[in-house]
């Protein structure tokens, strides 16, 4: 019978999206399990399955996977997106540390009391990486990130930016090679048919927010209201 790939994570987006674009490009078929109620998570966190007492987990190939960067390297290498060339994987590293950085605006930016304050601090993360995006394109020449080929660099990129895109639509206008990889990224046939399927959960919204904030037992951001509802 075909393994089918499982990850564990809150009812949308958040700190599970890169693995599902990155099992998306690896075209393995996968199912999100959402983690909907604090009886959930704590049936979860006693399971032996995490490590490290956190989700996402991905169960795939007979093995319970912790974090994210981990997954993301594990589907890399699996699928021949990481480079054998140590060179090469340096640069495929540094880029997915720096996007690291540049996608925490975008994973915060829900969380902000309102649309202008997460528009802004997201122009401002742009303006100092989208540059530095731009010219690591220019000097590699191929119109991907590192080498030659698709790298999971280039997917973390074009993950980061979708979430970026969702706030700011033309946010790419003065980056046109970062704007062409990205086009590139989400028409590779695995990613293009994971952004129409059901397994792509909708840009985080206050919705979300109110469902991790329940799950985890957390207070809610400071503007909404009664933001201790569930603490
Ligand atoms: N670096 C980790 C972060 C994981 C993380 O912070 N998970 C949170 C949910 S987003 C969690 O499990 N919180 C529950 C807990 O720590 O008890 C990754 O990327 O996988």
């Amino acid at each position: 019978m075909k393994e089918i790939a499982n990850l564990h994570y809150f009812l949308g987006r958040g700190r599970a999206e890169t693995t599902r674009w990155m099992l998306a490009v690896n075209q393995i078929e996968f199912k999100n399990i959402p983690i909907e109620t604090p009886s959930m998570l704590a049936a979860i966190k006693s399971s032996g399955k995490l490590p490290f007492d956190q989700i996402p987990l991905l169960e795939i190939d007979g093995r319970n996977l912790s974090q994210s960067s981990a997954m993301v390297r594990y589907l890399a290498r699996r699928g021949k997106f990481y480079p054998d060339d140590p060179k090469e994987a340096v640069w495929c590293d540094m880029i997915a540390g720096a996007v690291a950085d540049f996608a925490e605006a975008a994973m915060q930016a829900a969380f902000q009391s309102t649309k202008e304050k997460a528009t802004s601090d997201l122009i401002e993360r742009f303006t100092k990486f989208g540059p530095r995006f731009e010219q690591r394109l220019i000097d590699n020449g191929s119109g991907f990130s590192v080498g030659n080929n698709l790298t999971f660099a280039d997917v973390l990129l074009a993950e980061s930016l979708n979430s970026y895109l969702d706030w700011i639509p033309d946010i790419l206008q003065e980056t046109p090679r970062v704007s062409a990889l990205y086009q590139r990224v989400i028409n590779t046939p695995g990613i293009s048919n994971y952004l129409k399927s059901d397994q792509r959960y909708p840009v985080a919204d206050d919705r979300y927010i109110i469902d991790v904030a329940r799950v985890l037992k957390r207070y809610l951001p400071a503007h909404m209201d009664r933001p201790d509802r569930f603490v």
